[in-house]
């Protein structure tokens, strides 16, 4: 029978993401371990079948627990995945804590799935696995199949951040406001301090010595391990938009080798996981609401860049549901290489 996993921070909107892609996908699992905080609890909730409860996360929660997802934070993860990894549990971990640490495998199932051949069930030695950020799996679910052909030199990303990334929170307030200014009320500000309905801010990351913020340099470092090239020159601005629960991203491309766009078109729509909506004639591309709920990466807008000469640069749109292959799905896909 498949393995004994725990979800850490199962109250999330992420961690309530990862048991629906566990039901969609038919996950094969002997135990679910429902771990939140100890605010949560005691609380009881359904899932395939069978009444939960949740548990208070421990010391003690990964004793027999063979995979644990982990949603719950930064510092959560910092504080319980190594004594998961200590009990032989292998930690899929959704948040940034250990993305950059060496030895750490950051993957994107159709990215680079080598970088964890190492790591197995059942040996007795625990793993960490991080998964990457949204912003970054987006992007490199359309990139990668185009830089496998062509060596990408430089990539300039521009975001479009949907609610989502900030948390179940962040999309309720979201919803609050844009109530409150059609009423003509003054919206309430908690997650973001300002508003948010009928707006967008630069993402609300902190920004760091260089002027970038976090979530810009995450797109910039993380491309880089997951690509295996610290060479390639990245930059990023990354914007917040009122927009539920999918990122969306322009992509500007340089290419080491020339690739003309009818290629390109075709590279992407044999890549696994994307799907290309171009049509020009109707002026139909990939957008957020489209891919809401969906697993794959929408691209379209695929165009040579005429600012570079010859077929060196593509311009390309990205769309992806930040909860699903921006975080869950990723997640899950990462266990399923583990069976
Ligand atoms: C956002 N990408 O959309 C962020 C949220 O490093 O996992 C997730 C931050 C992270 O706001």
């Amino acid at each position: 029978s498949g393995p004994s996993l725990a979800v850490v921070g199962v109250t999330g909107a992420v961690g309530q993401e990862f048991l629906s892609v566990l039901s969609d996908r038919d996950f094969p699992y002997r135990s679910i371990k429902m771990l939140a905080s100890k605010r949560s609890a005691g609380k009881e909730f359904y899932f395939q079948d069978k009444t939960y409860t949740i548990e208070e996360l421990t010391e003690n929660s990964f004793d027999d627990v063979e995979i644990a997802l982990f949603s719950a934070g930064g510092s959560i993860s910092k504080k319980f995945g190594p004594i998961a990894v200590d009990k032989g549990t292998v930690v899929v971990d959704n948040s940034s804590a250990f993305r950059m640490v060496e030895n750490v495998p950051l993957v994107i199932p159709e990215v680079n799935p080598e970088a964890m051949s190492g790591i197995k069930l059942r040996t007795g030695k625990g793993a960490l696995i991080a998964n990457p950020n949204c912003s970054t799996i987006i992007c490199l679910m359309a990139a990668t199949p185009l830089h496998r052909r062509a060596k990408v030199t430089r990539m300039v990303v521009s975001t479009y951040q949907a609610a989502s990334g900030a948390g179940a929170a962040a999309m309720e307030e979201l919803e609050l406001q844009t109530r409150e200014v059609l009423e003509g009320k003054p919206p309430t500000c908690n997650i973001f301090n300002q508003q948010y309905a009928f707006n967008l801010f630069s993402h609300n990351a902190p920004i760091v010595s260089n002027g970038y913020n976090e979530e810009e340099m995450k797109l910039v470092k993380e491309t880089r391990k997951i690509w295996n090239d610290k060479d390639v020159r990245v930059t990023a601005t990354c914007i917040r938009v009122p927009v539920m629960r999918a990122h969306a991203e322009s992509v500007n491309l340089q290419f080491e080798n020339p690739l003309d766009e009818e290629t390109a078109k075709d590279i992407l729509s044999d890549a696994p996981g994307v799907v290309v909506i171009d049509d020009r004639a109707s002026n139909h591309f990939p957008t957020p609401l489209e891919v809401s709920n969906k697993d794959d990466v929408a691209v379209g807008r695929i165009r040579q860049d005429v600012s570079q000469d010859g077929n060196y640069g593509l311009d390309i749109f990205v769309c992806g549901d930040q909860i699903r292959k921006g975080a869950a799905l990723n997640a899950i896909q990462i266990a399923e290489m583990l069976l």
